[in-house]
């Protein structure tokens, strides 16, 4: 195994009890995948290396981690955010048939080779702002055959660790108009299927009145749980609907959204120990004023991530780094706590434990940034400081 040292970095670990985890003159010591060793330059090991890297005096960081997306799927939804410009709300669209039903629309006409190219660019953009591991849900195909192919396609992409999340449970797709309990059955028929096919990482649904109730809900989750499956959920986005206190009751990884969320679902969180992730672009492309109650979650010590949700239809951003801004100037986050957002909070809201942070044993995944300080990734907006990025010990 090729042992490798990296010299000359200012390091952001996420890790200690430092702000940042920061070590001012830093290196790191990779062997193979894995992080050998972290610290000071001075005390660097001594070892012999079969190989040698100067960072440069660049700031390094985790390699990072969008936590939630949607990106396989065809078509955009330009036209429909016209319509809510002048002034259809999101629910309007979604019950007339539109929204989500529309991308569904266009994601079953698209043959597997043609969604793949389309997520790949997809992922591509992030790739460049140093996104090294990413979780795709399904959720446009709504039918065995289409969910599947969404979740093969997720499974060919290249650049970054992948984790698939099986969504079925996102709208109810026309041919089952008027039998939602009927869909809640097959989406758990389906995901039998789609785990024995090595497709599913966890299990996740859009609880709220213009998706499943809490008792549709639960009938998913039920089914995951039996498979050994690990859930996650879309929470509190539109209404409250104590979808945060169910999603809990699963030890669910996260619970994601959050901005109607009620002082019991913070507890929840806290009794479970599942991350809180916020979504700063849906709710900034909604036009939302109900903000997440991120001070109570502050407070109670719930661990906070942060993703773009890319998604056609809330969320077309596909900038991690706009993301780290936005949590900032929308959210209130620190940027440390942003930073954390899409570090060691998002590889917890994976249930991945071996990454996130700069620390011996976890991956080797990180990138070395063009800035003095760690906080100018949330202070920039539009702009990619990006180096380069290291994913598996091999820069990309
Ligand atoms: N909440 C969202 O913001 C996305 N899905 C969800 O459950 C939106 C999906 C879409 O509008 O296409
Ligand atoms: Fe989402």
């Amino acid at each position: 195994m090729s042992r490798v040292v990296w010299r000359n970095g200012r390091l952001a670990t996420m890790a200690g009890d430092q702000p940042w985890g920061w070590i001012a003159d830093g290196a790191l010591v990779t062997e193979g995948e894995r992080l050998l060793w972290v610290g000071e330059a001075e005390q660097i090991p001594d070892l012999d290396f079969d190989a040698e890297h100067d960072l440069g005096g660049a700031v390094v960081t985790p390699g990072l981690i969008d936590c939630h997306t949607h990106l396989v799927y065809g078509g955009q939804r330009a036209r429909e955010f016209e319509l809510r410009l002048q002034g259809a709300s999101y629910e309007e669209i979604a019950r007339a048939g539109g929204g989500i039903r529309s991308t569904v629309a266009a994601t079953r006409e698209a043959g597997e080779d043609e969604l793949l190219a389309l997520a790949q660019r997809r992922l591509d953009a992030l790739l460049a702002e140093g996104v090294t591991t990413i979780e795709i849900k399904s959720g446009y195909g709504l039918s065995l055959e289409s969910e599947a192919r969404s979740l093969r396609v997720a499974r060919r992409l290249r650049g970054a660790d992948v984790r698939c999340s099986y969504l079925g449970a996102h709208a109810l797709p026309p041919e089952f108009e008027g039998r939602q309990d009927d869909y809640v059955e097959a989406v758990c028929d389906w995901m039998v299927r789609l785990q024995q096919d090595g497709l599913v990482d966890a299990v996740d649904a859009f609880c709220e009145g213009i998706g499943f109730t809490p008792a549709q809900t639960r009938r998913v989750f039920e089914t995951a749980r039996r498979l050994g499956l690990p859930v996650k959920l879309h929470a509190e986005q539109l209404s409250d609907q104590g979808g945060t206190q169910l999603a809990c009751e699963y030890q669910a990884l996260s619970c994601d959204h959050l901005e109607y969320l009620s002082p019991e679902g913070v507890a929840a969180l806290v009794a479970s120990g599942t991350v809180a992730t916020l979504l700063p672009g849906a709710y900034y492309f909604l036009r939302e004023t109900k903000l997440p109650p991120v001070a109570a979650l502050r407070a109670a010590g719930v661990p906070i991530a942060i993703s773009p949700d890319h998604n056609p239809g809330t969320s077309p951003t596909l900038s991690l780094l706009l993301m780290l801004n936005m949590a900032c100037t929308l959210f209130r986050l620190t940027p440390e706590e942003a930073l954390r957002g899409v570090t060691v909070n998002a590889a917890r809201a994976l249930g991945l434990g071996d990454r996130g942070q700069l620390v011996a044993g976890q991956r080797a995944d990180f990138c070395a940034w063009d800035i003095a300080h760690p906080n100018e990734l949330a202070y920039y907006f539009g702009r990619n400081p990006l180096r380069r990025a290291v994913r598996a010990g091999k820069i990309r």
